[in-house]
């Protein structure tokens, strides 16, 4: 695989490097994305499901879904794409992963500089009393806290605010950063999204690593046509090769 002089150039000067990842980095370990064909659950779309009117709505659907993909997470394993992104990690001076991905995959390849933006979806809070749970106790179809309040997912959904010192860490390494890199992420969810253009307006040299174009694509300084899971890998390679 070739990679730009441009793209190696930078890596190798670069002090601070982020990568922002999403669905798309955990899709060969055999998770489903959002938006893809396969990216659609009894024809609801994420949008459908992963808000507060929808759970409030329908909290036995919305758990089913959440359920269902708890089981699929915890039996894969991370990829060579997460490996990759772990590698990295001790690679520079200044390192961040921001992802959007609840899976825990990144975290269990070991990367110790993770900022998960959209949550975590192996654990669980009341929405009453704010106590969390690993392993929710199902009570007549829902779970339910000991104060009798409904259990929550610990993930964001669309309309709800993301953690606060998350987002601003995520927003202050994009600005700071110098190699940018985001991978497997269709970039239309925000404010993560934006991450990538604001990299790029503070001077990043920002890079784009999918099987498909986004509409980001154009706006950034490179768009890598492939599999996080082989390009990631081949690009460590390339650094560890001098
Ligand atoms: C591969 C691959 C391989 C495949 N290798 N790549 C209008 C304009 C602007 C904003 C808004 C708007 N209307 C509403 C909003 C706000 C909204 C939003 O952005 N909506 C857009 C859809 C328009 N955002 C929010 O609501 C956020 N909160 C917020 O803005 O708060 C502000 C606020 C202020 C004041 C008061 C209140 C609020 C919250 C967003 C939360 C998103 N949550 C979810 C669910 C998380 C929990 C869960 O997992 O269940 O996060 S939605 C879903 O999308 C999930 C993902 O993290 C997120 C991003 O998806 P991702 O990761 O990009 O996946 P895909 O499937 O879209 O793409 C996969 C990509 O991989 C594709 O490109 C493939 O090609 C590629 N790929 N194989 C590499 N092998
Ligand atoms: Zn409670």
């Amino acid at each position: 695989m070739e990679f730009s002089d441009d793209l190696i150039e930078a890596l190798k000067m670069a002090k601070r490097v982020v990568v922002l990842t999403g669905a798309g980095v955990s899709a060969e370990s055999g998770v489903p994305t959002f938006r893809g064909p396969d990216g659609i659950w009894k024809k609801f779309k994420a949008e459908d499901l992963a808000t507060l009117d929808s759970f409030m709505a329908r909290p036995e659907l919305v758990w089913e879904w959440y359920n269902w993909r708890r089981d699929l997470m915890s039996n894969v394993k991370p990829n060579p794409g997460h490996m990759a992104i772990t590698e990295m990690e001790v690679m520079f001076l200044s390192f961040w992963l921001v992802t959007q991905n609840v899976d825990g995959l990144h975290q269990r390849a070991g990367s110790k500089k993770v900022l998960p933006l959209h949550g975590n979806i192996f654990d669980s809070y009341c929405m009453e009393c704010g106590k969390y749970y690993a392993d929710p106790p199902f009570k007549d179809g829902l779970p339910r806290c000991s104060c009798g309040g409904l259990i929550r997912p610990d993930v964001v959904w669309f309309g709800e605010q993301l953690d606060p010192e998350l987002i601003t860490k995520a927003f202050d390494a994009a600005e700071k950063a110098q190699v940018f890199l985001s991978v497997g992420t269709s970039a239309v969810v925000m404010p993560a999204a934006s991450l990538p253009v604001v990299a790029k307006r503070s001077g990043a040299y920002v890079v784009e690593i999918n099987p498909e174009r986004t509409e980001l694509s154009d706006m950034l300084d490179e768009f890598i046509e492939g599999k996080s899971g082989e390009v990631m890998p081949e690009l460590v390679k390339r650094l560890k090769a001098k």
